[in-house]
């Protein structure tokens, strides 16, 4: 009855979108079977009734969804039975900010992961890949990426507001996870399934948060093909 487009690289079971991570985990929340199809650069076709050219795009029967926030939106109210991903109205408000803070997040974490991304695309991807993203970023892949691990401890350091929040609770949603928690944790995800760098210590509580997100669901995002964290 659901259906994912989901970002996937050469190896079709590597799924590797932040914002597919978002809707991956807000289904398994709601507790919502899914089909996801894996979807690459150039499928731009088959997504076409969505009336745009990004993943994640979930079908529902004959709606065609697309904007990771507004598909949490519609989950939500669609699906208003089952477990809520916002924890009422002034949670849902408040989400916004994770989500908001969570593309942040995923723009700075892009200038570490950027050529390992390359690396795992399809090869149908990879020119397309290269030329946007260097048009984008106004250097080559490779430049982007030459500092990293300059920029790594500004990088941890930026997260503090996050890590204070998880040093007295075990998820932003508090005792349990919400959207909050998925919007952020879908960055974290992205990187852990693309890219070997190490962008958190293993002593960091974001590090212990993120790891019992990655068990969640029994064990759905830790499941995933990805690379292992340093433990
Ligand atoms: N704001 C969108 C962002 C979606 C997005 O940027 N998706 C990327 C994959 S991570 C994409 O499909 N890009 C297609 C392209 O660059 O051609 C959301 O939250 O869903």
């Amino acid at each position: 009855m659901l259906k994912l487009f989901d970002l996937a690289g050469a190896d079709s079971q590597r799924r590797f979108s932040p914002y597919c991570w978002r809707i991956r985990m807000a289904l398994a929340h709601k507790g919502l079977d899914v089909e996801t199809i894996a979807w690459r650069f150039g499928d731009k076709d088959v997504i076409a009734p969505s009336g745009q050219g990004k993943v994640p795009v979930l079908v529902h029967g004959e709606k065609w969804l697309h904007e990771s926030w507004d598909i949490a939106q519609y989950l939500e109210d669609t699906f208003s039975d089952r477990p809520s991903l916002f924890g009422g109205p002034q949670g849902r408000a408040l989400s916004k900010l994770y989500s908001n803070y969570g593309d942040v997040i995923s723009g700075q974490v892009v200038r570490f992961v950027l050529v390992d991304i390359l690396n795992h695309l399809h090869e149908t991807d990879k020119a397309y890949f290269r030329e946007s993203r260097e048009q984008r970023f106004g250097a080559t892949l490779e430049q982007v990426v030459a500092d990293r691990e300059q920029k790594l401890q500004g990088f941890r350091d930026s997260l503090h507001p996050l890590r204070m929040t998880l040093k007295t609770q075990p998820y932003f949603g508090g005792a349990s996870p919400l959207y909050a928690d998925y919007a952020i944790f879908g960055v974290f995800q992205w990187a852990r399934c693309i890219s070997p760098f190490q962008l958190l210590t293993q002593d960091d509580p974001i590090a212990q948060w993120r790891d019992r997100l990655l068990q969640a669901f029994n064990g759905l995002a830790a499941s995933a093909p990805g690379y292992d964290l340093e433990t």
